[in-house]
């Protein structure tokens, strides 16, 4: 099975990456930072003995994006699973001092960047036995919380996108996969907050959050399900954590 896992070089993604290289998956790697995914690439081929391939390519670009699959194409690699999990948030402002800098970031890749490899990723999809589409939106596309704003509406464009593609592509035998985590110990707060980093370590203090391997596991859990099984939908929270705002914190 050949797998491609956009965002793949931190948290979940590189999570996701290590347990289905030690499943034995071919990997199609997607990210920016390019020492990163030598790095990465090396490592799954020394440790797994992983058949992969990467790709520098910003997902809001979509000529970037296109190139990569025309490389796919010249190298005879089809697609059966992709894994929309690129995104990132910017900010944490109420709406009326948002910088419309951070908006255009967070839209451009978390909805328009999911779009871009989505249409370029389904004629590849349509020739495997059981397409699947796996998109890590968020708990922030069910709730909005206080200053969340553009980063919910991109995440619950997620969501819809989700269903809209489990609409679209069922004549075409597609399983699609919506994913919603919590509270998850990654980069994703140091890049919220623009690399201030002890503001985004207090985010999970005084309580266990999920990590990344949690959401591999899940993501594996829903791929690797019977192909008529469809999870169509899965929110995974951490213990202590209620709703987007209600967080058990013994601080
Ligand atoms: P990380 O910041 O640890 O990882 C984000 C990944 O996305 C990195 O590999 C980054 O790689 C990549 N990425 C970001 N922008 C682009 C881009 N324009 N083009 C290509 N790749 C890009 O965060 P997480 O692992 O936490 O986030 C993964 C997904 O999970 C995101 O969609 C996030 O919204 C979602 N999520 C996260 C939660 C959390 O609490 N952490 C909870 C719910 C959902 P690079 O910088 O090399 O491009
Ligand atoms: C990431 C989780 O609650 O910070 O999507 O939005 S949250």
């Amino acid at each position: 099975m050949n797998i491609l896992i956009t965002g793949a070089t931190s948290g979940i993604g590189l999570a996701t990456a290590r347990l289905f290289a030690s499943k034995g998956y071919t990997l199609i790697l997607i990210a920016r930072r390019l020492e990163k995914l030598k790095e990465i690439s090396a490592s799954l081929q020394y440790t797994y003995k992983n058949n992969n391939i990467f790709f520098q390519c910003d997902v809001q670009n979509q000529q970037q994006v296109e190139n990569v699959f025309t490389k796919l194409k010249n190298a005879n690699l089809g697609v059966d699973v992709l894994i929309n999990n690129a995104g990132l948030s910017r900010g944490l402002e109420p709406i009326q001092d948002g910088l419309l800098q951070d908006w255009e970031e967070m839209i451009d890749t978390n909805v328009k960047g999911l779009l871009y490899v989505t249409k370029e990723a389904i004629p590849f999809l349509k020739s495997s036995s059981n397409p699947t589409i796996v998109n890590i939106s968020s708990i922030a596309g069910r709730w909005v919380y206080p200053n969340g704003n553009v980063y919910c509406a991109s995440k619950s464009a997620a969501k819809v996108l989700s269903e809209s593609m489990r609409v679209d592509l069922n004549s075409l035998g597609f399983r699609v996969i919506n994913i919603d985590p919590g509270l998850v110990e990654t980069e994703f707060s140091e890049v919220r907050f623009h690399g201030d980093t002890e503001r985004a370590k207090k985010v999970y203090e005084g309580y266990e959050p999920l990590t990344g391997e949690d959401i591999a596991e899940c993501i594996d859990f829903a791929v690797s399900a019977p192909p008529n099984v469809v999870i169509a939908d899965m929110m995974i929270l951490p213990k202590a954590q209620a709703t987007a705002t209600i967080v058990n914190k013994k601080l």
